[in-house]
């Protein structure tokens, strides 16, 4: 009677450990969470840059090669966005002057990061980034 009382107790311990080892791996694979990359966000077919208080806003917007961006003028000064060819752009760009209410439409067809400018206040600076 004591013989068959151990093979009893040694099949339940190694039927509870298959039990505990078939479970492990999948749940902390589970648990497991990936953080997505939030910097610059996901690129847009097209985009509207307020220029307001001297400020392009937002000052980064990430385009989709072949969208565009809107830029409207909010300010009561006259203001552009353009860029320099110092700083080696895909392309060179410039809505012109815009007076308060205008706006222009530029369509960005290279990938690359696009700093612009308003020519008539230099500290005023964004980024199109066309991917
Ligand atoms: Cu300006």
């Amino acid at each position: 009677m004591t013989s068959s009382r151990i093979a009893f107790v040694v099949i339940g311990c190694s039927a509870s450990m298959l039990a505990v080892g078939c479970g492990d791996g999948g749940d902390v694979a589970a648990t497991q969470t990936s953080s997505p990359a939030s910097s610059s966000g996901p690129a847009v077919q097209s985009a509207t840059v307020n220029i307001a208080s001297f400020a392009f806003a937002p000052d980064t917007i990430t385009l989709k090669a072949g969208g565009s961006v809107t830029w409207i003028n909010r300010d009561k000064a006259p203001h552009t966005a353009e860029n320099t060819a110092e700083e080696g752009p895909p392309e060179r760009f410039d809505t012109g002057r815009l007076t308060r209410g205008q706006q222009k439409r530029i369509t960005f067809v290279r990938p690359g990061t696009y700093t612009y400018y308003c020519v008539y206040h230099r500290f005023m600076e964004a980024n199109v980034i066309v991917r």
